[in-house]
């Protein structure tokens, strides 16, 4: 008796159709992941501010971004025509009943759609070369510009090491650099050096990724006339705690940047309330992997540590800089960075507390 209804829907369209929830799901998902709702994982730092590279605010960063628009536009365009093609011949051509025993007509060749499918692809991918070129061609400079401040920076596992030769600074982990403008233009150029491994420097919203690579020296430079806070990262694996190989950018006014400029080359303040913290430190051999002016520390293993409380993080944004955190820090880093290579160095609790009080004192 059922063999006699006619089958309207055959097999074959309803499991089409079944695929379309998973491809809205997909979709749904990966609309959700760009947004940053899913994955969103709680960070030890509050951040300020979501780098986002589609927020550019500085030149080449803003260069980057236009060819980004345009090769997207280009790709939606694309993408676009080639699904509704697809989905048009779909609905338009699909079995109907009564189709299953003829063969739908056969084409072969045809001299115009070949010549337009090979021709509107090669102009297409021109089109890209050409805007790509141009755009590299701006945006790559192998020697600072006129006026530029130069900084130094040093990939490390995992930290960052910044040197402003121009003002005998040395640093760590936080980048402080002037705002530039038409009237006063003070772009800023890296040179970019490693230690040890290949790591990448990242700031989506100030420049283009660039690999920092052992026995080489890259370039990259910022051009921005908006002061703020800008995050970045290691962008190339390079072990462990790549994680947690956090950049801050700290772009201010000039009048801000001359006083940091100031205080940074200013020794660091003797407290005397700290004496027995200070000549533990010394005796430690916490001076064979870390500098700090005024002391016997030369070590360069470790980030300075002179000037430390005028960083908002250590560890390279594994923590804020408070003094709960130095405590933990010096008790154990690995605690913050497991793998780190600062060893726990076993001192005591008093001993801890003795170092971090000085430590406090190094504004
Ligand atoms: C074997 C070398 C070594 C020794 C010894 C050492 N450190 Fe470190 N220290 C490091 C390294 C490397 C880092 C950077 C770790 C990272 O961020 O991945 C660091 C980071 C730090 C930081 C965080 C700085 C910042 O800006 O992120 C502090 C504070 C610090 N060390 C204090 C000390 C003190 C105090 C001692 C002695 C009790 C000490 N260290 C001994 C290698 C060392
Ligand atoms: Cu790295």
């Amino acid at each position: 008796m059922t063999s006699d209804i006619p089958r309207t829907r055959p097999r074959g369209r309803i499991a089409r159709a079944s695929i379309c929830p998973f491809a809205v799901a997909c979709v749904l998902v990966l609309v959700a992941g760009s947004a940053g709702w899913v994955g969103a994982e709680e960070s030890p730092i509050e951040f300020d501010q979501v780098s986002s590279m589609f927020e550019p605010v500085s030149v080449p960063a803003e260069k980057i971004h236009e060819l980004a628009e345009l090769v997207l536009a280009i790709c939606a365009g694309i993408f676009v025509t080639v699904a509704g093609l697809l989905v048009y011949v779909v609905l338009r051509f699909r079995a109907k009943p009564g189709d299953e025993k003829r063969e739908p007509p056969q084409v072969y060749g045809s001299n115009n759609l070949e010549a337009a499918w090979t021709i509107i692809p090669i102009i297409i991918v021109v089109v890209l070369f050409l805007a790509t070129a141009r755009t590299i061609n701006e945006v790559e400079r192998k020697e600072p510009m006129e006026g530029a401040l130069e900084v130094t920076v040093v990939g490390h596992r995992w930290w960052w090491e910044f040197e402003y030769p121009e003002y005998g600074i040395l640093t760590a982990n936080e980048l402080h650099i002037p705002v530039s403008t038409a009237e006063a233009p003070r772009p800023t150029f890296l040179w970019l050096e490693s230690q040890d491994v290949v790591h990448s420097f990242w700031i989506p919203r100030l420049a283009g990724k660039t690999d920092v690579v052992p026995n080489r020296r890259n370039t990259l430079w910022i051009d921005t006339s908006v002061p703020g806070t800008y995050l970045g990262q290691c962008a190339e694996y390079c072990g462990t705690q790549h994680a947690h190989m956090l950049l801050r950018v700290y772009v201010h006014t000039p009048e801000e940047f001359e006083a940091w400029v100031k205080a940074q080359q200013a020794p660091d303040v003797i407290d005397p309330s700290v004496q027995e913290g200070r000549e533990l430190f010394q005796r430690t051999a916490c001076i064979n992997c870390h500098t700090l002016d005024g002391t016997v520390a030369d070590g360069t293993y470790g980030p300075t540590l002179s000037h430390l409380m005028s960083r908002k993080t250590i560890g390279a944004g594994a923590a804020e800089n408070n003094e709960e955190n130095l405590r933990k820090w010096v008790q154990n880093p690995a605690i913050f960075k497991p793998g780190v290579r600062m060893p726990d160095m076993k001192l005591t609790s008093e001993e801890v507390d003795q170092i971090v009080a000085y430590l406090t004192t190094l504004q």
